[in-house]
């Protein structure tokens, strides 16, 4: 576990669905209805609530689908968190813009968290999996628009980024540049 910027971001390898964070954040698809990866993984741990919740906000605001980039708040079924934040990432290849949208799913995660009053919250690497964002973009990307975030902003408190493998938390480490604090 590393701690950057007074223990405002942490970084960890680990599995998301055991997070303790008030909230989590799912690497969702525009359909809402589950997945492989960190979806799969969510709904599985979760339990079937998280898919209904899914399913009436399909129906009352996005019958369509959620856009690439936006993101929607469902409580966390079984899991530790009390709340799942769902988020559609880029499809790397398909997508026009895959930086601005990469990063919009990171802001309206974390404008969602605001204003729930979440003072905690995980992210997986999004897109980096099935959707084939390369993960060295994807780091230097996240950790300045995050330098940036908590600038800005003081809530949530704790921002925790959540790496599936020990590689994967090397690049970051590595594209961020951060200073690593003693933990
Ligand atoms: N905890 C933390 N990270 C994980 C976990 C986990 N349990 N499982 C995988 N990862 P992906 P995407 C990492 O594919 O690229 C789904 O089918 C993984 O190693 O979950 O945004 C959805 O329904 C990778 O680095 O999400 C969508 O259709 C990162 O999480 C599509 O995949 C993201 O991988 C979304 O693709």
């Amino acid at each position: 576990m590393y701690s950057f910027f007074n223990g405002r971001i942490i970084i960890t390898k680990g599995d998301i669905t055991e997070e303790k964070t008030e909230a989590i954040v799912n690497a969702a698809n525009s359909t809402l209805m589950g997945g492989g990866g960190v979806d799969g993984a969510i709904h599985k741990k979760g339990g079937p609530q998280i898919l209904e919740e899914c399913k009436k906000l399909r129906k009352n605001q996005y019958p369509e689908g959620l856009p690439t980039g936006n993101a929607v708040i469902t409580s966390a079924g079984n899991l530790k968190a009390k709340y799942v934040i769902h988020t559609v990432g880029p499809i790397f290849k398909l997508d026009p813009t895959p930086d601005e949208s990469l990063i919009q799913c990171y802001y309206h995660s974390l404008k969602i968290a605001r204003e729930n009053n979440i003072k905690s919250i995980s992210f997986p690497s999004i897109s980096t999996g099935a959707y084939g964002f390369p993960k060295d973009r994807a780091a230097r990307l996240v950790a300045k628009f995050l330098e940036n975030y908590i600038k800005n902003y003081n809530t949530p408190e704790i921002i925790k980024l959540i790496f599936y493998s020990l590689d994967d938390l090397k690049i970051f480490l590595e594209k961020s540049n951060w200073k690593k604090e003693e933990v």
